[in-house]
């Protein structure tokens, strides 16, 4: 077992932390999928010295994913959920009666709905606002605030928030101890950006994009080093049950393993596909962190250590244009989700951002030309050469 694993470097921890052979008794350098349900116990109510009692409360395999992800991500607390709504979903259950949310107008589709369809409907006050002004963000908080919530960068219009003058915002204006600031770092991934090092209370993920990395789980995190939101964390983790299964949670710690190898190959992949788009004559604007052109590349420099493989750019023409592109692409899958190995390419207005009103996605610019593209880990020229064939098909 790695002991004091905060003197270890990224891919050290990703492979060794929480890893220890010896836990299991045999040995076993890879981790079992522990399935048991349930733990036997030396008396009632008397846990044996491993601690676990049944398999909602707590499993060894997942404890093993939680205390390794924890260790990548600087964290101290690491809380898994059956996915990244399911994270959101119960860290939303700390609200009580009257308190309110700030949210970032620009969020995934699926957070948008889970505020607006499922706690808005419930009593919750839910306010969107641009943090990339921070003026905004100060004249919306208020002695009822609870949660701010923000991505950086924005899924899919790839907006940039600063998070360390967000979280002095926040806790100058919001004197309550229990305010919590949530960055979900989804797109960013442990690598590229550590929140909590900036002010954050809580890093949020969908393991089902980079952590994972391979297209085949749905999980989520909530990460922190506050003692007493992790221990609130684990009760609503308990209490409310939306955990992941041990096989899931074998899949993502072996996932993680690769992680900053991944990473590395993202960043780069998609940092050329964004050039390339720059320099189209069929596109109208890009967006990506590692573009100088980037609104938010000055806040890149200071609070990431890459830019990601996700790209966003609109395409000159129609509707019909976007999505004569995307037939048109052999190496680019047409799919929702992001951050696997494989190439994706989709249309957020009519996919992942359809759920939002189109008076929301007009104001955002979540139009019919903006393409998403999640770049994985294919050789960079049958990347670019699909891209050029796409275009002129279109042309
Ligand atoms: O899919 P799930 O694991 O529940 O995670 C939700 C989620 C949360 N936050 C961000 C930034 C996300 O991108 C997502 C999921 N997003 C997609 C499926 C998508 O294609 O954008």
């Amino acid at each position: 077992m790695v002991k004091e694993s905060e003197k270890l470097k990224f891919g050290t921890r990703a492979i060794h932390a929480g890893q220890d052979p010896w836990k299991w008794r045999s040995g076993a350098v890879v981790p079992p999928i522990s399935l048991a349900s349930t733990f036997a116990q030396t008396g009632p109510a008397e846990l044996s010295e491993c601690g676990f009692d049944y398999s909602r409360s707590g499993n060894p395999t997942r404890e093993c994913f939680e205390e390794c992800v924890a260790a990548v991500e600087g964290a101290k607390h690491a809380v898994a959920f059956a996915s990244g709504l399911a994270a959101t979903a119960t860290l939303l259950h700390v609200l009580e009666k009257g308190e309110e949310v700030v949210c970032m107008d620009d969020v995934y589709g699926g957070t948008n709905r889970l505020m607006n369809r499922v706690f808005v409907p419930n009593g919750v006050t839910v306010n969107k606002v641009d943090c990339t002004q921070l003026d905004l963000l100060e004249a919306a908080l208020n002695e009822k605030t609870r949660i701010v919530w923000i991505e950086t960068p924005t899924n899919p219009t790839m907006k940039c928030v600063d998070i360390e003058a967000c979280a002095k915002i926040i806790k100058a204006k919001l004197k309550r101890p229990d305010a919590i600031f949530v960055v979900d770092n989804t797109f960013m991934s442990p690598y590229n950006q550590k929140p909590l090092q900036f002010g954050a209370d809580i890093s949020m993920h969908s393991v089902s994009k980079y952590i994972n990395g391979h297209s085949d789980v749905i999980m989520g995190l909530l990460m922190t080093n506050n003692d007493e939101l992790a221990a609130k964390l684990k009760f609503l983790q308990n209490a409310i049950g939306a955990v992941p299964s041990p096989f899931d949670c074998f899949l993502a710690n072996r996932g993680l393993k690769t992680l900053h190898l991944r990473m590395e190959r993202h960043n780069s992949n998609a940092l050329k596909v964004a050039q390339f788009l720059e320099k189209e004559s069929m596109v109208e604007k890009v967006m990506h962190p590692g573009l100088k052109s980037y609104p938010g590349y000055d806040i890149v420099q200071k609070q990431c250590t890459g830019n990601s493989g996700m790209v966003t750019f609109w395409i000159k023409g129609n509707v019909e244009t976007s999505k004569q592109f995307i037939a048109s692409l052999k190496v680019f899958t047409l799919a929702e989700s992001l951050g696997g190995y494989e190439s994706l390419v989709e249309l957020p207005c009519v996919m992942t951002h359809a759920s939002v009103p189109p008076e929301q996605r007009a104001v955002l610019g979540i139009s019919d030309q903006l393409i998403r593209l999640s770049v994985g880990l294919e050789d960079i020229d049958d990347l670019i050469d699909d891209l050029t064939n796409a275009f002129s098909a279109v042309a």
